[in-house]
């Protein structure tokens, strides 16, 4: 029985001996939702969490002590939803990636808790600042880009949406390298996130699992006389689950993103480990915290392949035991039901090991059949695809995987057969589709080809935007479309409004809630609502304002990080994103040179001002996406300094773009770039963010680009360029660069600009690369698409001078780009894949 006491003020209770407050719910230090009890919880975090005396405490002082109360507001509510998913039986989502680019946490956390006002009245009262505060963050920069924010923007939509929901991935100790500009070059430095301390997670020491590595099988019988095989591996290590809570926005709801580190096995744990002849084969005290060390970047050529491999099949085989150990011990559930209960998303191929591990994890740990564990395994999965760039499909060497994952590559071949059987049965004496549609390559040495075997082993495959799922099932997934039509659909990304609009975007919310009450922020359909207020010019003039203030805050932030001073009148052109040929940021200097070149040789000439800015991390080991970085810091360097035309164009490269600064990017823009070659995008969804905000795009047929111009109607959109089926004509008829340059002397005359050292100081070989990329090797067509980019940017400067009418196309982009809140895209993934239905959480 529990002892009970009440102190003498009848405000606290103590049960076995530990203290709890009993105060209105309102008040307590822990849970209060009050300024004051709040105020009160971080004096106590001050003292009991942090342990600073009064006249040492700084800002991160502060930032650690109100994040912790914050983190405290979230317990019960964590604690409650994961106790009702387990109680209740609801099917819960697994969304396994490699990559959460999450973002600062605070200012989220507050806005989806309702605690902002409380929290900036609480610090007032204690002389601080909320805004000084949540600067503090070190975001966790556990993502290269699209894909990481996009899981990222997913859990905060399951936890609104009241789904029940986990995120599985891997707590890098070293994130996305930041970026540093010097002398117009990226130089890349460690990322250390967690030196001060990261106050949002929890760590389970207890929730932890083995993995193995590399080593052998053996075949046996167990004692019922059945044919079993064992994998003696090469090495153990440990996964250690560290929790951080998912807010969902005014509801209880808050989910788990789970994120695994590795340690090391100390030899007396082993023991835990001595079955068989197991032991013997396990080298002692196996040293393999590397593991989890370093994200690595895309678009990084072959380097630490290896470790890549472990990383995968690290927190793959970790989410994988989990899911299994609550479904078996915690629920209680027969494996059979495990697609009743799970339903996993495989984030790209990154976690694609993952079919091959649930079946080795039924079949050799769980004793179930090949053919009860296939059936378990394809209910259970689905897969995301986020790329058609053939290069950046993920495929393993043969003996690589077979020296690490040497179990997992017999299922993978036994897999194959059994679907090899399959695709002779639909498609009798089509060898070369056999071939074709083999979890083995044979081109260039024998390798593993991850797509497939995602495919293979989900029962729905979808690409994330509608043009890219079309294409995906006409180019590298035609075969699988053939045989499985069913397998295949669309679900076009989403982005969160709540971090992308109303967090960041404070002016703009405001207007919002005035003008058609704060219903968008959960269902941003609403935004519909402004159109009534287009053409209401005192409307108008409170939507430029805001504007007009966003770009003022990003000017400001420009100033402080670069030394370069904006106008917030001028027209502010954005591009951010990874740094990459697809993407073309090398096409928007061409159209920066052009305008350079045509001050210069017409002194006379006035032009619409504009600020060129730039954004965006380049893989350290891609060279010429480095290039790109300098080609665009050199022409900023000359066209800046030159009073000829710094009257009309400034040119920046924001350093070290990421979640934090693309708050003040993207509500301060009024033009959008998204000008990736049509075909290559796979969706975008920065391109969504600047919608939201009320940018205008200028864009190709690729991607989200072409929702994004159907929503917005396309007189509301700057279009250019080849569609993906001109793409493809013009390079099957060989694509000549120079035919375009021979037609086009003001072409000619930039690519002279730079090809004679213009931008860096007469020397003619820094630049040398792009200018080669772009005339004798150049997939992407930059110079086929310059004369329609060009003319469409003097469309954009045409409409940039009237400003109602540009206001009212801002007021209508805004207004329309409710389909690409990651709300509907959730909504999507849960009726149409999941099958995961809401959960009300009550407290
Ligand atoms: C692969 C192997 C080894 C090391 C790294 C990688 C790796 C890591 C990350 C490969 C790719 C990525 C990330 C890809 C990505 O961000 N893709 C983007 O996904 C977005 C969300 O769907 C889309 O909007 C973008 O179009 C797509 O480029």
């Amino acid at each position: 029985m529990t002892d009970t006491a009440h102190s003498s003020s009848g405000k606290s209770t103590a049960v076995n001996g530990i203290e709890f407050d009993n105060t209105r719910p309102q008040e307590r230090s822990r849970t209060g939702m009050s300024a004051d009890a709040l105020r009160r919880a971080i004096s106590d975090h001050l003292v009991y969490s942090i342990g600073r005396p009064a006249a040492v405490l700084t800002s991160q002082h502060y930032y650690m002590a109100l994040s912790l109360a914050v983190r405290d507001r979230m317990q019960q509510r964590w604690m409650a939803t994961t106790q009702d998913w387990l109680d209740l039986s609801n099917k819960v989502t697994c969304y396994l990636s490699a990559e959460f680019l999450m973002g600062p946490q605070l200012g989220n956390n507050l806005l989806n808790l309702g605690l902002e006002s409380e929290a900036r009245a609480a610090l007032a009262e204690l002389g601080q600042d909320l805004d000084e505060i949540v600067a503090c963050e070190e975001e966790p920069g556990l993502g290269n880009g699209g894909l990481g924010r996009l899981a990222a923007c997913y859990l905060d939509s399951l936890a609104t949406l009241e789904r029940p929901s986990i995120g599985y991935g891997i707590r890098y100790e070293f994130g996305i390298f930041d970026q540093e500009i010097r002398e117009g070059w990226q130089v890349e430095k460690t990322d250390n996130w967690l030196v001060s301390g990261n106050p949002w997670e929890i760590d389970k020491p207890d929730a932890s699992y083995f993995v193995c590595w590399g080593g052998y099988t053996e075949q046996y019988q167990d004692i019922a006389g059945r044919h079993r095989v064992r994998w003696i591996p090469r090495r153990v290590l440990q996964g250690v689950s560290y929790d951080t809570p998912v807010q969902g926005y005014g509801v209880n709801t808050c989910n788990t993103l789970t994120l695994w580190s590795a340690r090391s096995l100390k030899s007396f744990e082993l023991e835990a480990f001595n079955t068989g002849d197991f032991y013997k084969a396990v080298e002692d005290e196996v040293l393999s915290e590397k593991v989890s060390k370093v994200l690595y970047p895309n678009d990084e050529p072959e380097a630490g392949k290896r470790l890549r491999l472990q990383q995968q099949y690290f927190f793959v085989t970790c989410s994988l035991q989990d899911v299994i150990r609550i479904h078996t011990e915690r629920v209680g559930l027969p494996l059979s039901a495990l697609p009743d209960k799970w339903a996993i998303q495989l984030n790209d191929t990154h976690p694609s090991i993952a079919v091959a591990e649930l079946m080795r994890l039924l079949i050799d740990e769980h004793d179930l059949s090949w053919d009860e564990a296939w059936d378990i395994t394809v209910a259970t999965f689905g897969y995301t695809n986020h790329t058609l760039l053939p290069e950046a499909l993920e495929t393993w060497s043969l003996s690589l995987f077979g020296d690490c994952l040497p179990r997992h590559l017999e299922l993978i071949y036994e897999i194959n057969d059994r679907f090899l059987d399959e695709v002779r049965a639909a498609f009798p004496g089509d060898d070369d589709r056999v071939r074709r549609m083999s979890l083995i390559g044979e081109d260039g040495g024998k390798s593993v080809r991850m797509a497939h075997l995602a495919t293979v082993g989900s029962h729905f495959v979808n690409g994330v935007a509608a043009l890219h799922s079309e294409l995906l099932k006409d180019s590298v997934l035609k075969d699988f479309y053939e045989l499985w039509p069913e397998r295949f659909g669309n679900v076009t990304n989403g982005v969160t409004p709540r971090r992308f609009l109303a967090l960041s975007n404070p002016g703009l919310r405001q207007l919002l809630d005035e003008t058609i009450g704060d219903g968008w922020i959960t269902d941003l359909d609403k935004l519909r609502g402004l159109e009534s207020y287009v053409d209401d010019p005192g409307f108008r003039e409170r939507w430029r304002k805001v504007k007009r203030a966003n770009k003022s805050r990003l000017a400001e932030y420009v100033h402080s990080s670069t030394g370069i001073e904006l106008d917030p009148t001028w027209m502010f052109d954005i591009q951010v994103k990874r740094i990459h040929e697809y993407k073309r940021q090398h096409l928007n200097a061409l159209h920066i040179i052009t305008l350079y070149h045509r001050l210069k040789s017409n002194p006379g000439l006035t032009i619409p001002p504009r600020a060129f800015i730039f954004g965006g991390k380049a893989a350290p080991g891609y060279y010429l996406a480095k290039r790109i970085i300098k080609l665009i810091t050199a022409i900023g360097d000359v066209v800046n300094a030159d009073p000829d035309v710094n009257r009309f164009m400034k040119v920046v490269f924001l350093p070290n773009f990421n979640v934090q600064n693309a708050h003040l990017i993207y509500p301060a823009a009024n033009l959008s770039e998204q000008i990736s070659t049509a075909g290559k995008e796979a969706s975008g969804t920065g391109n969504m963010k600047f919608m939201m905000n009320g940018a205008l795009t200028i864009g190709t047929l690729d991607g989200a680009n072409v929702e994004i111009r159907e929503e917005a109607g396309a007189e509301n959109f700057f279009l250019f360029g080849l569609t993906e089926d001109q793409v493809e004509s013009v390079k099957s008829n060989g694509y000549r660069p120079m035919d375009y340059i021979e037609r086009d002397p003001e072409l000619a005359a930039v690519l002279e600009l730079i090809a004679d050292g213009k931008f860096t100081h007469g020397d003619t070989e820094i630049l040398r690369p792009v200018l080669d990329s772009l005339l004798h090797h150049d997939p992407f067509l930059v110079l086929a698409d310059y004369r329609s980019y060009i003319d469409c940017q003097e469309r954009v400067s045409a409409a940039w001078l009237d400003g109602d009418t540009w206001a009212r196309m801002s007021i209508l982009n805004s207004a329309r780009s409710g389909k690409f809140s990651s709300d509907r895209a959730i909504a999507e993934y849960c009726d149409e894949i999941w099958n995961v239905s809401p959960m009300n959480v009550d407290l």
